[in-house]
C-alpha cells in the first residue's frame, strides 16, 4: 500500500510537471484528488487495514494528497504568471508614440472681419443688432425712403418671394425695426451685420449674396462731424493708425446729405499705385445724415432728433485687408484658402 501511494505521488508530480496549461492541470487535479481518484479510494479502503497499518497509511495518504495539491497549486500560480507576462508582452502600448494629429478648423475670414468690426464699434459705444433675412417690402424699401417707383425696387434687382416679401437687399431694415422699437426715444446706437442678397451676375468683385455691416446713431444733436470722428476712429483701428479718411458727396435715398468715404491707400501711402488706381484713395464706405423722412417713418421727430448712418461691404473690407483678389474665394470653401486665416 505504501509503495502504491509513493508511486501515485511520483506519477502525479510528473503529470503536474508536464501540464502545459490550465485545462490539463485541472484534469490532473480531478483525476488524482477527485472523489473517484485513487487517493480517495485508498482512504475509503482503510477499514480493511489492520489496526497498526491504519494510522500509518492514513497519514501517508493525507501527506501524498497534500503534496499533490501543493504542487498543483504551485503550478497553477506559475501558469498564471506565464499567462500574465505573455498578455503584458502582447498588449504592450508605446505611450511615447506620437498621436494622430487632430485637424482643426478655423474661423471663416468673413466672420473674423465681422467680429473685428463689431468690436471696434462696441468700443465706441454701439450695440449689435440682427434681424431677418427674409424681409417685407415695407422695412426693406418703404421705411428707408425708397418709394414704390424707385429703380432699386425693380423686380430685376431683388429676390422676391411675393409682392410683399423678399430677401433683404441691405441690412438697413434692421435699423428701421430697431428705431421703431425705441418709440421715438433716443439714443439708438447700433451696428447691424448680416447677409444681403441682390440679383447680380457673379464675378471677381460681385456676388448675388454678400455681407454688410451698417451702423446708425440717432440722438439729440448728432452731427456730420460725429460721423467723421466715428468713421475715422474705426478706419484707424481696422486698417491702421496711419490711415486717413476723406468724404466725397454722394447720394442715397435714406441719407441727406450723403457721402462716400475713402481710406488713404496703405500700399503707396497716397502717391498712387495699381490698388488705388493712381488716386491714393480707396472707397470703402457709404454714409450720411439720416433722412428726416426716414426718422419720421420710424417714429422719431426730426425736429428733436438727428442721426448718422453708414454701410460697408464685409467682403470688400476683407479683400482690402488681406489682399484677396476674387470675392468667390469666400464662398468656395477651399481649405487652402481658409487655412490661411488660422489665428495662432
Ligand atoms: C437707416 C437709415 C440710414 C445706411 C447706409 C450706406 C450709406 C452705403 C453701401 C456700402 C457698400 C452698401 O455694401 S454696400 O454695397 N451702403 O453706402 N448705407 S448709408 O443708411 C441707413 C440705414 C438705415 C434707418
Amino acid at each position: 500500500m505504501k509503495e502504491t501511494l509513493e508511486a501515485l505521488l511520483n506519477e502525479a508530480l510528473k503529470k503536474v510537471e508536464l501540464a502545459e496549461d490550465e485545462r490539463s492541470l485541472q484534469e490532473v487535479r480531478v483525476s488524482y484528488l477527485g472523489k473517484k481518484g485513487p487517493i480517495t479510494e485508498v482512504l475509503r479502503g482503510m477499514g480493511k487495514l489492520s489496526a497498526e497499518e491504519r494510522p500509518v497509511i492514513g497519514q501517508l495518504a493525507n501527506e501524498v494528497r497534500d503534496q499533490i495539491k501543493a504542487s498543483i497549486d504551485l503550478k497553477e500560480k506559475e501558469l498564471e504568471d506565464i499567462h500574465i507576462s505573455k498578455q503584458l508582452e502582447e498588449e504592450k502600448l508605446d505611450v511615447t508614440m506620437p498621436g494622430r494629429p487632430i485637424m482643426q478648423g478655423s474661423r471663416h475670414p468673413l466672420q473674423s472681419v465681422v467680429e473685428e468690426v463689431e468690436d471696434a464699434f462696441i468700443g465706441l459705444g454701439f450695440n449689435v443688432e440682427e434681424g431677418p433675412e427674409v424681409e417685407s417690402d415695407y422695412y426693406n424699401f418703404e421705411a428707408l425712403n425708397l418709394p414704390k417707383d424707385h429703380p432699386a425696387r425693380d423686380m430685376q434687382d431683388s429676390f422676391y418671394f411675393t409682392e410683399e416679401l423678399l430677401l433683404r437687399t441691405q441690412t438697413s431694415p434692421v435699423q428701421a425695426r430697431t428705431m421703431e422699437r425705441h418709440q421715438g426715444k433716443g439714443p439708438v446706437k447700433i451696428v447691424c451685420p448680416g447677409k444681403v442678397f441682390r440679383r447680380d451676375n457673379d464675378d471677381a468683385t460681385h456676388s448675388h449674396q454678400f455681407m454688410q455691416i451698417e451702423g446708425l446713431y440717432v440722438d439729440h444733436n448728432v452731427r456730420m462731424s460725429d460721423l467723421r470722428g466715428v468713421l475715422d476712429a474705426f478706419v484707424k483701428r481696422f486698417f491702421g493708425e496711419d490711415r486717413e479718411i476723406r468724404l466725397r458727396p454722394s447720394f442715397f435715398p435714406f441719407t441727406e446729405p450723403s457721402v462716400e468715404v475713402d481710406v488713404s491707400c496703405g500700399i503707396c501711402k497716397g502717391t498712387g499705385c495699381r490698388v488705388c488706381k493712381q488716386t491714393g484713395w480707396i472707397e470703402v464706405l457709404g454714409a450720411g445724415m439720416v433722412h428726416p423722412r426716414v426718422l419720421e417713418m420710424s417714429g422719431f421727430d426730426p425736429n428733436q432728433y438727428s442721426g448718422f448712418a453708414f454701410g460697408m461691404g464685409v467682403e470688400r473690407l476683407a479683400m482690402l485687408k488681406y489682399a484677396i483678389d476674387d470675392i468667390r474665394h469666400f464662398y468656395t470653401n477651399d481649405v487652402r484658402f481658409l487655412s490661411q486665416f488660422k489665428r495662432v
